[in-house]
C-alpha cells in the first residue's frame, strides 16, 4: 500500500504541464513508496482552473493560493507562477509546514532567495526547485564520469542557450504568455530564464563560481504592454554573455540570447579536461560526446555515446537499450528522485539553499553589467 503526497499546485501554464505529467507517470515507472495525488490545480481564472483540473484530473481547484496554502489535505504546494510570486507563495506554505517544489529560479534576487531558505529552513520543510536539466541522462552521465575522474583536472566549461522567439519588435510584453519580458514579474531576461539552467548545471558539474565578467543588451528598447496597453520600456537583458573564474581554477565562458535566429532551444555545454573532454547538446539529448586522450592513437577521436543502456543513469528504468527518451522525462525523473528522497530522507538537489548559489550568481552577472566590471559572486 503505497502513502499518499497530496500536490497542490499554483498556475497551469507550461510548467504546469510538465510537472503534472511528472506527477502521474512517475509511479508507473519508478518503485516508490510515495504516490503522487494531484488533489488541486490553484489559478486567479475560475474557468481556466476548472478546464485544467478536468483535462489532468486533478481533484479539485482553487482561484485564491492563499486557500490552497491553508489547506489541511495539501502536503506539498508546487510553484508554476511568474518568478516575482515565487518567494511569497513559497515562504507563506513553508509557514504552512508544506513541503515546496518551486519552479526555476528560484526567485526575483538574491535578498528573495535568502529570505526564502530562512524560513523553509526554520520550518525544516522539503524544498527543491525544478533545474530539469539535471536529470537528462546524459547530463547526469556527465556528472557520474567527471566525479570519476575521468577528465582529470578541468580547464574549460562553455555553455550555451540560444533561442530567437522574441525577435519580432511587435510582439508584446507582460500578460499570461508574456510574462517573460516583463522585467516586473520575471526580474531579468534570459540571465534567470535560460542562463540560470546552465548556472545550475555549471555549479553541479564543475563547483562553485568565484567572479564574473558580464555584458547585457536589450535589442528592442520598448514594446506594448499586454497589462497596461501602453507602450512601455522593456527593462530584460534579451541577450547576456559573461566570463567566470570557477573554485577549482578552471575558466568558464557563457552566453544566452533569445536573438539567434535559427535556434529555439539551443543548450549546449563543453568541457574540457586534462585527460578528456564531454559535450552535450540538447537538441540531440540523449547523447554525450566524449574524448578520452588516453585512448590508443590509432582509434582516438570523439565518442558519440548514446544513454539508453540500462546501467546508465534512470534508463533501466525505461524501455530496452537504444530506445531514447526526451524532454518530458526529465521532469518524471525530479518527481521520482523527490519521492524517493522523501522516503530515504535524503535532501533532493537542489534544494532551496543550492539554488540560491545560482541566484547569486545570476545577480552578480547583472550587476557586472550594470557596472562594466568583475564582480565577486555572493
Ligand atoms: C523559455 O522559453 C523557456 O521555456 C524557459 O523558461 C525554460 O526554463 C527552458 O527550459 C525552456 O525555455
Amino acid at each position: 500500500m503505497s502513502k499518499s503526497l497530496n500536490i497542490g499546485l499554483v498556475g497551469y501554464g507550461f510548467m504546469g504541464r510538465t510537472h503534472s505529467n511528472g506527477y502521474k507517470r512517475a509511479n508507473d515507472f519508478f518503485d516508490l513508496e510515495y504516490r503522487p495525488v494531484l488533489k488541486a490545480v490553484c489559478g486567479r481564472n475560475a474557468d481556466n482552473a476548472k478546464a485544467f483540473a478536468d483535462k489532468w484530473q486533478y481533484e479539485s481547484f482553487e482561484t485564491d493560493w492563499k486557500k490552497l496554502v491553508e489547506r489541511d489535505d495539501i502536503d506539498a504546494i508546487d510553484i508554476c507562477t511568474p518568478n516575482n510570486t515565487h518567494a511569497e507563495i513559497a515562504i507563506a506554505a513553508a509557514k504552512a509546514g508544506k513541503m515546496v517544489l518551486c519552479e526555476k529560479p528560484l526567485s526575483m534576487n538574491t535578498a528573495e532567495g535568502e529570505e526564502m531558505v530562512k524560513v523553509a529552513e526554520e520550518a525544516g520543510v522539503k524544498t527543491t526547485v525544478w533545474y530539469n536539466y539535471r536529470r537528462v541522462p546524459a547530463v547526469t552521465l556527465a556528472k557520474q564520469l567527471i566525479d570519476e575522474g575521468r577528465l582529470g583536472k578541468i580547464f574549460h566549461y562553455r555553455a550555451n542557450f540560444l533561442q530567437d522567439w522574441t525577435i519580432n519588435a511587435d510582439l508584446p510584453q507582460g500578460g499570461a504568455a508574456l510574462w517573460r519580458l516583463d522585467a516586473a514579474a520575471a526580474g531579468s531576461g534570459v540571465t534567470g530564464d535560460l542562463l540560470a539552467h546552465c548556472i545550475d548545471t555549471a555549479i553541479w558539474l564543475n563547483g562553485g563560481i568565484k567572479d564574473v565578467n558580464a555584458m547585457t543588451e536589450t535589442f528592442i528598447k520598448e514594446r506594448q504592454h499586454n497589462l497596461t496597453g501602453k507602450v512601455e520600456k522593456v527593462s530584460i537583458d534579451d541577450a547576456c554573455a559573461f566570463l567566470c573564474h570557477f573554485s577549482n581554477g578552471s575558466l568558464g565562458l557563457f552566453e544566452s540570447t533569445r536573438y539567434a535566429r535559427g535556434h529555439k532551444a539551443l543548450y549546449t555545454f563543453e568541457i574540457n579536461g586534462e585527460h578528456a573532454s564531454i559535450k552535450w547538446d540538447l537538441h540531440d539529448l540523449h547523447r554525450l560526446e566524449y574524448f578520452d586522450h588516453r585512448d590508443d592513437s590509432l582509434i582516438r577521436g570523439w565518442h558519440d555515446v548514446h544513454v539508453t543502456d540500462g546501467d546508465m543513469p534512470y534508463m533501466g528504468n525505461w524501455w530496452v537499450p537504444g530506445l531514447q527518451i526526451g524532454y518530458e522525462h526529465t521532469f518524471v525523473h525530479q518527481v521520482a528522485d523527490f519521492l524517493k528522497d522523501l522516503e530515504t530522507g535524503a535532501v533532493t538537489q537542489p534544494d532551496f539553499r543550492t539554488a540560491l548559489e545560482t541566484q547569486k550568481v545570476c545577480d552578480a552577472v547583472l550587476n557586472s553589467a550594470a557596472n562594466r566590471q568583475w564582480t565577486e559572486v555572493g
